[in-house]
């Protein structure tokens, strides 16, 4: 925020009535909340603040943070001024269900946006291998670090929006790299002049975002409006945009989106609707994608392939011939074969698996698949030809993120949702599925989220605290390598292995 928007919020704060519990908690969010949150709470220069964009923070930590404000943000505390009832109404207030539905179609989006152009230029302005560069997202203070990934370097920092979600996603070439964040806003980015050179707010609850295999489309899945947003990748300027729902008419969130390369097109999880969407990015599509009848062909053909349930947080296996998408019971993974469009099998995944992390490698010939459990200390290993399970692993506590790559044999884990274990860091040998090491990088502090550099050689580990760490591990020997301070580096992406679609990362 800039001294002029803060001396604003100062005398508003000033000029807004004396808070007491008898204050109309609307009012009282119009004098405290608006100028940064805007009037209808759907964010301005402060994020949104609406019950699903909040996310895990819950009602006690929304009235920790009136009454504390929020360190390394603009977010003022504002506990010497309203009573703790008002605070605590005011927390209410921000997760009750908005009084008006947004509305957040072309011209909403065209009038965010911002073009701000790099000088041309064919090289990068530094001389570290463009291809081995870590975009490390800090989550802390809501900033991007640039890391030279063989020097493990930060060769440029800058703020990014707030609550950054999911990976970045890049140009084939390497040179930008795209962003969303949970308001909706989408920021391009030049890593060869290190420069934003647009942004745009796509929607007001965004999921994630995804590039077409051309580079030319960036497509954005959101809560809220229920949309699905093609957006130009040259300018970010708004192509296409589907009300999302089923053919039957049943609207519904969009809960992800992803590139399927091989297919040329886009595949986006329906949260509410039995429904999986597929979408042609080329009019190749319908020649490379199995099951894309030619009928459907044209930019932006919209493919439906009928569940028996609403799927979200999707696999895909190698080829992208399969797509498993967990169940909403939490309890099974059903596979789906992407040519016939059908559910072909399921596979009994308890404890809730979080297939958005799924790795997979070449196991004794066979294509194995590998998803941390979010709800139990369990590592399910699938194989990939009959969906049979091969090992469930038991592990030190529930994990979010896995990760591996095609030259190291081990496969790294966390297990960041566990009270007891969330500092440990566990690696597992790809053959004989055992855990060969067990490390506490930093004991007491969360710890997760694993990132590999294009050789292999290096796995950049995070410690997920205000006050973090990047720890940089020889693959090999597991030592540590370095250690660089960080603002809860939240994910780290090596550009090598996004723009290879390398099979023991994210998509
Ligand atoms: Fe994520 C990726 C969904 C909560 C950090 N998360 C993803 C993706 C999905 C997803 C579908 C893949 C999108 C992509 O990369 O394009 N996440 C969900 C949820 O449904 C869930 C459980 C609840 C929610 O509130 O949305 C959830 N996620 C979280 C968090 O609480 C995390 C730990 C902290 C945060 O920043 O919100 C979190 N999610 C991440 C990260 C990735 C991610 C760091 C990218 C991982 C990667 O390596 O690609």
């Amino acid at each position: 925020m800039k001294p002029l928007r803060n001396s604003l919020l100062l005398a508003l704060t000033l000029l807004a009535p004396a808070a007491s519990a008898q204050t109309d908690v609307r009012e009282l969010y119009q004098a405290k909340c608006a100028a940064c949150h805007g009037g209808d709470r759907f964010g301005a220069i402060g994020p949104a603040l609406l019950p699903d964009n909040l996310g895990r923070l819950g009602q006690a930590g929304a009235e920790k943070v009136i009454r504390e404000g929020r360190p390394a943000t603009q977010m003022p505390a504002f506990g010497a001024e309203i009573s703790e009832a008002d605070a605590k109404a005011l927390a209410a207030f921000v997760y009750s269900k908005p009084e008006k539905t947004p509305v957040w179609g072309a011209a909403e989006i065209m009038a965010t946006r911002v073009l701000t152009p790099a000088p041309a230029q064919d090289k990068p302005s530094y001389t570290a291998d463009p291809l081995n560069l870590f975009v490390v997202v800090e989550g802390g203070d809501h900033h991007v670090t640039i890391l030279d990934g063989d020097k493990f370097e930060p060769i440029h920092r800058f703020q990014s929006r707030f609550a950054l979600h999911g990976g970045p996603k890049f140009t084939a070439d390497g040179r930008y790299v795209f962003f969303g964040s949970r308001d909706g806003w989408i920021t391009k980015f030049d890593l060869y002049a290190l420069k934003v050179v647009a942004e745009a707010r796509a929607g007001v609850n965004t999921r994630n975002i995804a590039l077409s295999k051309d580079g030319r489309h960036v497509a954005v899945a959101n809560y809220l409006p229920n949309t699905l947003v093609v957006l130009s990748a040259n300018d970010l300027s708004v192509v296409k945009i589907f009300a999302a729902g089923d053919a039957r008419g049943q609207t519904s969130r969009v809960s992800a989106v992803y590139q399927a390369p091989d297919r040329h097109s886009f595949i986006a999880a329906l949260k509410d609707a039995p429904e999986i969407w597929e979408i042609a990015t080329s009019p190749e599509t319908p020649k490379v994608a199995p099951g894309f009848a030619s009928a459907d062909g044209g930019p932006f053909a919209l493919r439906r392939m009928s569940t028996s349930e609403p799927l979200d947080d999707f696999f895909f296996d190698p080829g992208y011939r399969h797509l498993i998408g967990a169940s909403r019971d939490g309890g099974r993974g059903v596979v789906v074969d992407l040519a016939s469009g059908r559910e072909t099998a399921t596979i009994p995944l308890p404890g809730m698996p979080h297939l958005g992390s799924g790795v997979s490698w070449l196991r004794e010939g066979r294509r194995v698949i590998a998803t941390p459990h979010l709800k139990e200390g369990k590592i399910s290993v699938i194989d990939a030809q009959d969906w049979s399970v091969v090992r469930v692993l038991d592990t030190g506590g529930p994990g979010f993120f896995m990760r591996t790559h095609e030259k190291t044999p081990f496969v790294w884990t966390d297990s960041f949702l566990s009270p007891k274990n969330k500092d440990l860091i566990q690696i597992v040998d790809k053959t004989s599925l055992e855990i060969v090491k067990t490390m506490k990088p930093a004991p007491g502090k969360t710890t997760g989220h694993v990132e590999f550099d294009r050789s292999g050689r290096h796995a950049l580990v995070s410690v997920w605290e205000m006050d973090g760490a990047l720890i940089v591990y020889d693959a090999t020997t597991f030592q540590e390598v370095k250690r660089l301070p960080m603002s809860k580096p939240v994910g780290k992406y090596n550009v090598f292995n996004k723009i290879n679609f390398s099979e023991g990362t994210s998509h």
